[in-house]
């Protein structure tokens, strides 16, 4: 079966399973930057310019729509292997005044150089130049699987930052216990100090930094205007979720699924549990979620609040509008790229998609100027 008739199936799935599909026509596509090797993140540090992650170890500059050629300075050795290496970066809250970003990665454990850990650290940009490093995270115990690091970063607004830590693949029944980092999302201060008021501070035996766990592999974390925090996790074949997380709860994982494991065994026979968390959604068939964002933008006020969220398989978007801990509509955008490993909002409403792989692309789609208010922003004209 050749790609096109591929893709024309899988759209032709999609329509039958019920979904909406959008009409391309009313987006105008422009790929921004391409070569890019296995970008993951990307986040705006001013109105056009944008900092980029690549899975192999570089940190990348976009300028008006220009790609430049050398890496940000000053990136730690990371370790690129499976589903490891240079994963999230996120500006501080204050980082028009301060400069300060956050990075996660993997790297080999220092004293156990076999096994490796997620790593958060702090730094400062400084022009082309990281300075000021600080390690604030490293997850405990190493692994020995480059596979489920979780590694989304996301600030809360009382300026804490949550963290996301995944299973380690070999590791998931660890996710139910609270010794541990593995398939949790941890909360700490910005200096890497754990805040008084995590659930956990005061249970025996837990370890204070832990928010929630339960998890698998959380690949999207968003926290929207009123507070409420949502993330999304590769789950096992067929049970890929949408989660509304709250502190100190358990997301079930994998003591409860709605999943089979890829070989086909089953993983539990259960799929609630009391004490355990249900999630607002789950996907079956398998999408792969990769990346989130709640949309604020402008330039598409018809999905303010919504959750945007960028799938790998078949790869997509997903538009979906929340109510009362509900999914209420689901709708399909933007088939035609393969696999898309993120998507952010930039300055002018615009969104940026981010395409997997060696030769990873940064797409712009914004709205048809014909069907906009105006001619096109300065802005958006020189991204
Ligand atoms: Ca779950």
């Amino acid at each position: 079966m050749t790609l096109i008739n591929v893709r024309i199936t899988c759209a032709a799935l999609l329509l039958c399973s019920g979904f909406a599909v959008s009409n391309d026509d009313a987006f105008e596509i422009e790929t921004l930057a391409d070569g890019l090797d296995h970008p993951w993140a990307v986040t705006f540090i001013s109105d056009n310019e944008m900092l980029v992650t690549e899975l192999s170890g570089n940190l990348r500059r976009v300028s008006n729509g220009v790609l430049n050629s050398t890496p940000i300075a000053g990136v730690p050795e990371v370790l690129f292997a499976g589903q490891g290496g240079l994963s999230e970066v996120i500006l501080d809250p204050s980082f028009a005044d301060n400069g300060l970003l956050y990075l996660s990665f993997s790297a080999p454990a220092v004293d156990q150089p076999k096994l490796n850990q997620l790593n958060v650290i702090q730094a400062r940009l400084e022009g082309n130049r990281l300075v000021n490093h600080k390690t604030i995270f490293k997850s405990d115990p190493p692994r020995k699987t480059a596979a489920h690091y979780g590694a989304r970063l996301a600030f809360l607004a009382d300026g804490t930052l949550l963290i996301t830590s995944g299973d380690g693949f070999n590791y998931r029944e660890q996710a139910q216990a609270l010794d541990n980092h593995f398939g949790k999302i941890l909360r700490l201060n910005t200096d890497g100090s754990i805040p008084q008021d995590n659930p956990f501070t005061k249970t025996p035996d837990a370890l204070p930094e832990i928010w929630s766990y339960g998890h698998r592999n959380l690949q999207g974390l968003v926290i929207t205007d009123d507070g409420t925090v949502y993330e999304h996790e590769h789950g096992p074949q067929g049970g890929d979720e949408l989660n509304r997380v709250l502190p100190g709860k358990n997301y079930g994982w994998p003591a409860i699924t709605y999943g089979v494991d890829y070989s086909g065994a089953m993983i539990s026979p259960f799929t609630k549990q009391p004490g355990m968390e249900q999630p607002l959604k789950y996907w079956d068939p398998s999408i792969a979620p990769s990346g989130m964002i709640v949309y604020r933008g402008d330039m598409f006020p018809q999905w303010q609040g919504n959750l945007l969220i960028s799938a790998l398989v078949p790869g997509d978007v997903r538009r979906l509008e929340i109510q009362d801990d509900k999914s209420i509509k689901e709708e399909i955008l933007f088939i035609e790229f393969g696999r898309i490993r993120n998507i952010v909002s930039a300055p002018d409403g615009s969104l940026i998609l981010v395409t997997d792989g060696e030769d990873g692309k940064l797409i712009r789609v914004s709205a048809k100027r014909s069907v906009q208010e105006g001619p096109v922003s300065d802005i958006a004209a020189s991204l």
